[in-house]
């Protein structure tokens, strides 16, 4: 076989799809959790969104299973420094649970809260318009304990703290209320490619 030397490796084309600062995971996908897994049982999962809405709701995993089922295909961004490419996740698009639970006007914000009691903070827009789903499948299989399952939030435009692993439930508000990593100088919306990772950036 002939192999051009200085050209083994692989090729370092640049990414278009990579925000500043972040480099390509490629096959690693990193845990990182703030709290020990739980042993969470798909028949002990539920979703409640309560706050500023018409009609508040519960879903069971059946319940939440019986939705009409939405994919993600694309990246995810983590604020520590890795991105991760041409990744599959399968649930419900959260524009289908709002249907339901009908956000009020002037509700502005979400504070989205763990069965374990993990908690972060995000415009409601950054959740509507299909960009943000309950996920419980990833690569066709189920969604990992230690990755959020059964559920997590998936919010992939923004980094990649905001997606809630073992997902409880979301509050609408007519204001900002700083979640876990956000209380600890992190970026109320987390933008990665205005590259908002810290509180100010
Ligand atoms: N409940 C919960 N959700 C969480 C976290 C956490 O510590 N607890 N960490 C966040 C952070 S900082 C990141 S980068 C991603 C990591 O998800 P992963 O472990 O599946 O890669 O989950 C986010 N969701
Ligand atoms: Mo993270």
């Amino acid at each position: 076989m002939n192999v051009t030397r200085g050209f083994t490796g692989r090729p370092r084309v640049a990414n278009p799809g990579l925000p500043p600062g972040q480099y390509d995971a490629r096959e690693d996908w990193p845990v990182l959790s703030a709290e020990v897994t739980p042993d969470l049982a798909a028949t002990d999962w539920s979703f409640h969104i309560d706050g500023l809405v018409e009609r508040p709701y519960t879903w069971d995993w059946d319940a939440a299973r019986a939705l009409p089922a939405s994919s993600y295909e694309g990246a995810i961004h983590c604020v520590t420094g890795w991105s991760k490419f041409g990744v599959r996740f399968e649930g419900v698009s959260l524009d289908t649970f709002f249907h339901v639970v009908r956000p009020h006007g002037s509700a502005t914000h979400a504070l989205a809260r763990s069965h374990t009691g993990y908690t972060t903070n995000l415009p409601l827009a950054d959740l509507t318009g299909g960009r943000a789903w309950i996920a419980w499948e990833y690569g066709g299989a189920p969604l990992a304990p230690e990755h959020g399952g059964p559920a997590r939030l998936l919010v992939p435009h923004l980094y990649f703290w905001k997606s809630t692993k073992w997902i409880a439930g979301i509050t609408l508000l007519d204001h900002d209320v700083p979640g876990f990593w956000e209380r600890n100088g992190y970026h109320p919306r987390g933008n990665p490619w205005a590259e908002q990772r810290y509180s100010g950036d």
